[in-house]
């Protein structure tokens, strides 16, 4: 898993089931996935510790089979209980020291990065990955750090050896952008979660990925 990190970080999809217009979360996800989706992040900031877990594991069970990463935000110990490949953390959840001694070297972590210091720290630190947050400002989370953009991207790449991911405002119109930028992969959320096919979604940004 941890070699083939970078192919699988390509197209991530991070959930948010208020975007998911009454379809159960297992259903968009499928679709998703079969339009090319290489990665999910669970990411639930408002359910309680038993449906977070259940969620995560209905997902767990549709996405193993399909040799699709299951990443869960914020939560080290859903990760452990569920056995997913990773977590993704921010500046402000565990350190990732405490991350790893709880979760072993062979579950990824993610860490939200919203500068070019955080992304020095976290490789620093041991990350797998960077999630550089936010590209772009977007109506998804407005509680963010002044938008990187992809002049972000390009200085943190230029800095830093570990795998990129860009998150925030990224849609088919500038998903190749974030790419040529330095990214080794993009993160989206409302671009797949609130669109009426999410499978034909993620089918037109993966093609704009190459
Ligand atoms: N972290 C930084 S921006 C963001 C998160 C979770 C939301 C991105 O949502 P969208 O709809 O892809 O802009
Ligand atoms: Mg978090």
């Amino acid at each position: 898993m941890r070699e083939s990190v970078n192919s699988w970080l390509l197209l991530n999809l991070v959930t948010d089931r208020s975007l998911s217009q009454g379809r159960s979360l297992v259903e968009v996800v499928a679709e998703a996935v079969a339009g090319g989706v290489t990665c999910v992040q669970l990411r639930e900031k408002t359910c309680s510790t038993r449906q977070f877990l259940d969620e995560a594991l209905a997902l767990k069970a549709l996405l193993q089979p399909l040799r699709v990463s299951l990443i869960i935000n914020d939560r080290v110990d859903i990760a452990m209980a569920v056995g997913a490949d990773g977590v993704h953390l921010g500046q402000s959840d565990m350190p990732i020291s405490h991350a790893r001694h709880l979760l072993g070297p062979d579950c990824l972590i993610g860490i939200s990065a919203e500068s070019v210091q955080d992304a020095l720290a976290a490789e620093q630190q041991g990350a797998d990955y960077i999630g550089i947050s936010p590209v772009f400002s977007t109506p998804t989370k407005t509680d963010t750090a002044p938008a990187l953009g992809l002049n972000g991207i390009r200085q943190i790449r230029e800095l830093v050896r570990i795998p990129l991911v860009g998150i925030g405002g990224i849609n088919l119109t500038n998903a190749r952008q974030v790419i040529a930028a330095g990214a080794d992969g993009v993160a989206v959320v409302s671009a797949i979660m609130a669109a009426e096919s999410p499978r034909q979604a993620a089918e037109v940004i993966r093609r704009e990925l190459g």
